[in-house]
């Protein structure tokens, strides 16, 4: 079993830089909230992630065929009038078979079509009885069973992994006293800030209706009059442009739960919190070119990254921690925190750790198990209460309605994947596939017939949910919006402020893309004008790219001088490179790069990294040519001594013209550490690549190892990269 090395010194990070906001949160302390355990002692998994499932699971290995309904059967060719003859009714074999195949597909996810699933544990760092009742962290090392699903939002269920987006992150905690979900993103922000407005955000993002173009991409006309029009989505977009857009891999990326929540202990005491998850991967994010070309070249790429890295023992982990504060400060933060377009810096109300997620199974068939899970915000368990926040609220019915549509019927909870842990009793009935065999004939409360059972449980009886018994909702019913959700630009322009001005740059090109693809004049004006709101200097760099726009003169209104420390993905060296991808690129036509090649990749292989050497055929210790590898099968990559020749030559008929010389000039151009051993800087020579920082050569292996080690944590260089002047 692994040990987790990296937590411990995760723990306790909150680090304070110049803090804008009125007034502190509410921090747990140690003392408050128990002994928390040491996290390198949290080292076995005892609890199974599929323990509960293996029932259901079907064996077919030395069986017999069978129909569904039990019968052995051949069912490899169909029954005929004659062995030319036409097929015939009668065949219930052949009926059944194509019935099942014609019924295969249910509705696709309208939103977050596209993901990726896992099972995991999760461990609790403590015992938080003092802040909820909630049982699955009411113990020091109590461990709790979960699935995550990770997703695009736009895309289709066929569409590409690399497309940028916001990322799902939705979490479920199978707990002993019922299904737990955190339906969360990769970012601490929502575009919109009341449900109602989803279906026009979402309609505006998809492609066009005429033409079903753009797949999975926000660049075109309507998603840019929604976000200009709209503007309570201008946060989330910077975001989205400022690299959380296109994660390095589900593995790199934080989630958040997004809306306040409720902590309530048994006493029915209170606490509000953001959810939060973060990597101990850290984060890490492609540049847009090769997100690009990686969507061309591999749309399963984060699929097959975080299923990779499970099957070889590189468990990706998160942490658990909330933004903790009190009832009283819902509006001490100079926002709204039942506005889900704005998030609490970490600065202002630190995040307290409350346990590590591992992800340590693949799931064994995707659709049963990935494509029918149900998420639900609604489903939840005592000791967690929600907020008024109007997308959470809207959220609480439209997820329940999606299920029911994608399954056709309510017994969707009984899908394996979808069952609690617990046993449960209630009155539901029937419903199409009812798959229980419901024996209470007194299917209804109150009964004295079934002895008044199932009983109702609440607070106080039965350890039942119960709502936190100090909410307070008083008002006369309106159509309206609070005007404490109405400043739209301040956080954007935090969130612009934080950035490097290596990000600034990443940022202004992804909007320069985007807004390169809009056709109307009236939403591209319009688009400056509201980032102007931001910053003038963004929206005259935007511009810059752009016909028929005038960028205005600096709308100062909302322009201040905040910064968080936690936005920046690329300032942060990795805490870890496992499970990272790297290539050696070697020529089987030269003996000195092939025993290199061997040996260098056993030495690579050992930082916990996955290994790649590419060369012009297959032979044994090659494994992957030129004519399948590209730069983005690799975080970083290595040329090995002998090869210089493929570099300089550059034609075989045995890979497309160039490709060797092409896969170190994008890799370096995607700003990945690169290097070569003795001769081979040659290459770099030819490539146009000259030594700076991420660029590496020597003659001694041991070097280039520590070199890429630490290249690899670095992730991206992006002082290769001009800025604007
Ligand atoms: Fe979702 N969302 N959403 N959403 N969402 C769905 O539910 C919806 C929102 C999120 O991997 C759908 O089961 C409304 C915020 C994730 O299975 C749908 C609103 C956040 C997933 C739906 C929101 C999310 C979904 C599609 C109010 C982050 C994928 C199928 C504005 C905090 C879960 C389904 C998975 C999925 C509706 C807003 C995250 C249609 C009405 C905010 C991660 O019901």
């Amino acid at each position: 079993m692994r040990s987790f090395l990296f937590l411990s010194s995760l723990l306790g990070t909150a680090v304070a830089v110049g803090c804008p906001f009125m007034s502190g949160g509410l921090h747990a302390r140690e003392g408050d909230l128990g002994k928390r355990q040491n996290a390198d002692s949290i080292e076995e998994t005892t609890i199974s992630t599929q323990e509960f499932l293996a029932p259901f699971e079907l064996n077919d290995t030395n069986v017999y065929m069978t129909t569904d309904s039990g019968t052995p059967i051949d069912e490899a060719v169909s029954l005929k009038g004659g062995v030319r003859g036409p097929t015939l009714l009668e065949d219930f074999i052949f009926r059944q078979k194509l019935q099942r195949f014609d019924h295969e597909r249910i509705p696709e996810r309208p939103v977050h079509a596209r993901g990726a699933g896992a099972y995991g544990v999760f461990t609790s760092y403590g015992d938080f009885t003092n802040i909820t009742a909630a049982s699955f962290l009411s113990e020091e090392g109590k461990q709790t069973p979960m699935f995550v699903r990770m997703s695009t939002v736009i895309g289709e269920r066929g569409s590409v992994d690399s497309a940028r987006d916001v990322h799902g992150f939705a979490t479920r905690f199978y707990t002993d006293e019922g299904n737990f979900d955190i339906v969360g993103i990769n970012v601490p922000i929502f575009f919109i800030n009341d449900a109602i407005l989803f279906p026009d955000l979402i309609h505006a993002l998809k492609p066009s209706p005429d033409n079903q173009i753009p797949q999975a991409a926000t660049a075109h006309d309507s998603a840019y009059d929604f976000f200009s029009q709209e503007t309570s989505a201008l946060n989330l977009v910077m975001m989205v442009m400022a690299g959380y857009g296109v994660p390095r891999s589900y593995r790199h990326m934080d989630g958040w739960g997004v809306h306040t929540y409720r902590l309530v202990t048994n006493e029915g005491a209170s606490v509000l919190v953001k959810w939060h998850w973060k990597s101990l991967q850290g984060k890490a994010s492609f540049l847009w070119e090769e997100a690009q070309a990686t969507g061309g070249k591999n749309s399963d790429f984060h699929r097959e990254d975080i299923w990779n890295a499970i099957e070889a023992g590189f468990y990706p982990e998160w942490e658990l921690g909330v933004q903790i504060f009190n009832e009283s400060q819902q509006l001490a933060f100079g926002f709204d925190v039942l506005d889900p377009t704005k998030f609490i810096p970490e600065e202002v109300v630190p995040i307290t750790p409350l346990g590590k997620m591992v992800l340590n199974t693949n799931p064994k068939n995707y659709f049963a198990e990935t494509e029918q899970i149900g998420f639900q915000p609604g489903h939840i368990v005592r000791g967690i209460d929600f907020s008024d926040d109007p997308v959470l609220q809207g959220r609480l019915y439209s997820y329940l309605d999606a299920q029911l549509n994608r399954y056709g019927g309510p017994n969707f909870e009984q899908a394996p994947v979808n069952r609690p842990r617990v046993p449960i009793h209630n009155n539901n009935r029937d419903g199409k596939a009812q798959a229980y065999i419901p024996t209470n004939i007194a299917a209804y409360s109150p009964n004295t017939l079934n002895f008044g059972s199932p009983m109702e449980a609440n607070q106080t009886t039965g350890n039942g949910f119960f709502t936190a018994p100090n909410r307070l909702v008083s008002g006369a019913l309106t159509r309206a919006l609070s005007p404490t959700f109405a400043d739209h630009w301040s956080q954007p322009r935090m969130v612009w402020n934080s950035l490097s001005p290596a990000e600034q740059q990443i940022a202004v090109n992804a909007l320069r893309f985007e807004t390169s693809h809009i056709v109307s004049t009236t939403v591209r004006q319009n688009f400056i004008n509201q980032i102007n709101r931001i910053d003038n200097n963004l929206a005259a760099r935007v511009a810059q790219v752009l016909v028929d726009v005038t960028v205005p003169p600096p709308d100062t209104t909302y322009y201040n001088n905040n910064k968080t420390a936690y936005i920046s993905i690329f300032s942060n060296p990795l805490p870890t490179i496992q499970g990272l991808n790297f290539g050696i690129l070697a020529s089987v036509y030269s003996n000195q790069s092939m025993s290199q090649a061997a040996t260098l990749s056993k030495q690579f292989a050992d930082l916990g990294i996955f290994v790649s050497v590419v060369a012009e055929t297959m032979v044994p210790g090659v494994n992957l040519t030129y004519s399948a590898a590209d730069a983005i099968d690799f975080d970083g990559l290595l040329v090995t001594p002998g090869s210089e020749g493929i570099f300089i030559n550059g034609t075989s008929p045995l890979y497309p013209l160039g490709r060797p010389l092409q896969i170190l000039q994008n890799a370096y151009a995607y700003g990945k550490p690169v290097g070569a051993l003795g001769t081979a800087s040659t290459a770099f020579q030819l490539a146009g690549i000259a030594e700076r920082s991420g660029v590496y050569f020597s003659n001694s292996s041991a070097t280039l190892l520590s070199d890429f080690e630490a290249g690899l944590k670095t992730f991206k260089f992006l002082d290769r990269f001009p800025l604007d002047a």
